[in-house]
């Protein structure tokens, strides 16, 4: 497919022109007391979208006001859980019913085809489904005292949540944090990347049409320095729940010592596709194909990393190169795309000098390199040998479509080499033997092992979350309930 067709239809939702796309705060939009404005670029056309509020610190100020008075206002904090499930399952329907404009709101926004956004868009109704099971199954405990006393353990919500997310999946990160927050009884302060925020500021719209008391969710937009800087080290916030950089997330970690605010990071990979020899070889060269393409190679948990045991090491990188053909960049709204244009200039600017950054090290360019066509942001999957792990390229996220392709000895090889990151946040792992399979998964210090596969997601089941530098707590699971409520020791003598 071309990279920007003119025989296929560039939707442009009604919502793009309803401006002034403001601010969600106490339940309705809201232009900035700052009365600033920023752009939206669509990465296809370089083109501006629309204008976006620029929150400032009085914003701020105003949105965690509304998340605490809804916090304790009774319309929140005293229904059942019957009726917050209700709400949930309410929220997950008006995604549904408005998916496929959801969708090309991110597609418009960031690039991913329509098929991915609309997966994302499914996936995040499937998470609120998922979370709106969960208020009904939260249980206290009672505590083996003494006899002449009671002692019990309540579970509470924490408070105001600010969720702050990244650009490369939107709808599913509004949905994943948002989803167990509401659960679990908070409130929430939303505030989207600044390079992607329509589809959270449509779905704000559409919550103001659902039951959700007013000031439950608040959205927030604006850059990470100004608007998200202030949400972090407000007083008024409880916990931070951020997916995004290392460095960011450092800082945020940083920040939320002066109040102890509580904090969950999603942050970086540098993950790992390790094939055994025995592995399903063609199988294990489509999906490491997959694991550094798909979203453009712009997700947390894309395996970076190609590693291959030495016997089948050329087998494969054919196999691989033959896959990679697959990944021709187009139009995102074109149906044959399967990977569109990198999210936003910045980025691919970067993404683009770290081909020089593999060729000084002394590194090769097996397979693309270079940037195509005139317009838009488009890469094409880009393949690197003759690496060395110690080398920049196999130690830094990229976040694009680039893959270091490396081999080693044996298991313990494999191990001690997927492991030489600082990131520890998932890894891909094809063999055919049992016992390699689990000795390897349990010896790779991350937080997610693929087995014969990757990149499966489940609608919140699975604990997610890293090892190392690839971030603090775990969103999902049975985990994510600690990581949004409190336990509060009660003992009453009798
Ligand atoms: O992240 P930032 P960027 C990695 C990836 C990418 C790099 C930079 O390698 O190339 O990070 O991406 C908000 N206080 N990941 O620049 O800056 C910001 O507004 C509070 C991996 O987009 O961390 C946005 O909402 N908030 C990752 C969010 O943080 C601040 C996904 C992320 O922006 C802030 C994205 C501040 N001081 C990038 N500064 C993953 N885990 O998947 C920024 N923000």
């Amino acid at each position: 497919p071309p990279f920007l067709d003119a025989a296929t239809p560039r939707p442009r939702p009604a919502f793009l022109d309803d401006g002034p796309h403001g601010l969600f705060i106490g339940g309705r939009l809201r232009p900035a007391q700052t009365q600033e404005t920023f752009p939206t670029i669509d990465p296809t056309t370089e083109t501006v979208l629309t204008a976006i509020s620029a929150a400032g610190t009085a914003d701020v100020d105003a949105a965690v006001a509304s998340a605490r008075a809804a916090f304790e206002a009774p319309s929140w904090s005293a229904i059942s859980p019957q009726a917050r499930s209700r709400l949930l399952f309410q929220i997950a329907d008006v995604i549904e019913a408005h998916r496929e404009e959801l969708a090309t709101l991110d597609t418009l926004d960031m690039g991913a085809p329509l098929a991915g956004s609309l997966l994302m868009v499914d996936h995040a109704v499937e998470v609120f489904r998922h979370y709106a099971g969960w208020p009904t199954k939260i249980y206290g405990q009672t505590g083996p005292g003494d006899p002449s006393r009671l002692d019990y353990v309540l579970r509470q919500p924490l408070g105001v949540v600010a969720a702050i997310t990244a650009w490369n999946g939107p709808m599913l990160q509004t949905s994943w944090k948002l989803a167990p927050a509401l659960a679990t009884g908070n409130t929430v302060v939303l505030k989207p990347a600044e390079q992607s925020p329509l589809s959270a500021l449509r779905f704000a719209a559409l919550l103001a049409e659902t039951d959700l008391p007013a000031g439950v969710v608040n959205v927030v937009t604006g850059t990470g320095p100004v608007t998200g800087a202030a949400l972090v080290a407000h007083p008024g916030v409880d916990k931070v729940s951020f997916t995004g950089s290392g460095p960011v997330g450092k800082r945020i970690l940083t920040a939320s010592a002066d109040t102890l605010t509580r904090v969950t990071l999603e942050l970086g990979g540098k993950s790992p596709t390790i094939v055994f020899a025995d592995a399903d070889l063609r199988a294990a060269a489509a999906t490491a194909a997959l694991a550094f393409c798909g979203g453009s190679g712009q997700g947390c948990v894309s395996g970076t990393r190609v590693l291959v045991q030495e016997p089948v090491r050329e087998q494969f990188g054919e196999l691989l190169a033959e896959e990679l053909g697959r990944y021709v960049p187009g139009d995102p709204f074109h149906p044959d795309t399967v990977m569109g244009p990198i999210a936003h200039r910045e980025h691919f600017d970067r993404v683009v000098s770290y081909f020089d950054v593999a060729r000084e090290d002394g590194a090769r360019i097996a397979l693309g390199g270079r940037p195509l066509g005139e317009t838009g942001l488009f890469l094409p999957p880009t393949l690197i040998e003759n690496v060395t792990n110690d080398m920049r390229i196999a130690q830094e996220e990229i976040f694009g479509p680039v893959a270091a392709i490396m081999s080693f000895t044996d298991a313990d090889d494999a191990v001690r080499l997927g492991d030489d990151t600082v990131y520890g946040l998932s890894a891909s792992v094809w063999t055919r033997d049992l016992s390699t399979a689990h000795r390897t998964a349990a010896a790779l210090r991350v937080g997610t092992v693929w087995v014969n596969t990757w990149g499966e997601m489940t609608s919140g089941t699975m604990p997610f979350g890293g090892f190392k530098e690839s971030g603090i707590g775990r969103e999902h699971g049975t985990d994510v309930l600690d990581a949004y409520t409190e336990t509060k020791a009660v003992m009453m003598r009798l």
